[in-house]
């Protein structure tokens, strides 16, 4: 390798000789400076930010972001076989159930929604939700969200999804 050393030694030394120091720094300062002005314009893949951007995740019943869920903490009846009102089949709507209110950015009113958990089958797990809009603590039951309400169903009470059904709409200012 003494060729390697050899050959690197005498590109330095010449380089050295015709190379000043202040010539040698004010060389990286241009490229520094280049640089900064440079990157913000390399043409960077912004294409996953516009598709996020894109769809408005609260008008998708599948996502937790949905204006109904405002109030959900369960799985999702739409990521489970059911749809935003209905449970999937095979299971039965519980028969107790919390209701939240939440508002409807496309219409600006609010709306009372009730979430009913279905029960009767084995808990889904897909798309765990936990939105706790005007919730309270679990000693106030009727306005705490973090219950199974499958347990005042007689016959089952194994827990699978929950719904977001409309009950009822705010009355017009008067
Ligand atoms: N209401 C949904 C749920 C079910 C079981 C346990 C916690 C929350």
């Amino acid at each position: 390798m003494k060729w390697f050393d050899d050959f690197f030694e005498r590109r330095s030394r010449r380089a050295a000789q015709s190379i000043s120091r202040r010539s040698a720094i004010a060389g990286v300062g241009k490229l520094l400076v280049g640089t900064a002005f440079l990157l913000p314009v390399l043409p960077f893949d912004r294409i996953g930010k516009a598709t996020a951007a894109g769809k408005d995740k609260r008008n998708d019943d599948t996502a937790c972001e949905y204006w109904r869920y405002c109030a959900l903490d369960g799985f999702l009846c739409t990521c489970c076989g059911g749809s935003v009102s209905a449970c999937p089949p095979g299971t039965e709507v519980s028969k107790v159930t919390w209701v939240g209110t939440c508002h409807n950015p496309y219409d600006g009113k609010s709306y009372l929604i009730s979430y009913n958990d279905c029960c009767g089958a084995t808990t889904c797990n897909r798309c765990g939700c936990n939105f706790n809009e005007g919730e309270r603590p679990g000693y106030r039951m009727g306005v705490h969200n973090d219950i199974n309400w499958c347990m005042a169903n007689s016959s089952t009470n194994t827990y699978h999804c929950t719904v977001a059904a409309v009950v009822g709409v705010e009355e017009a200012k008067g």
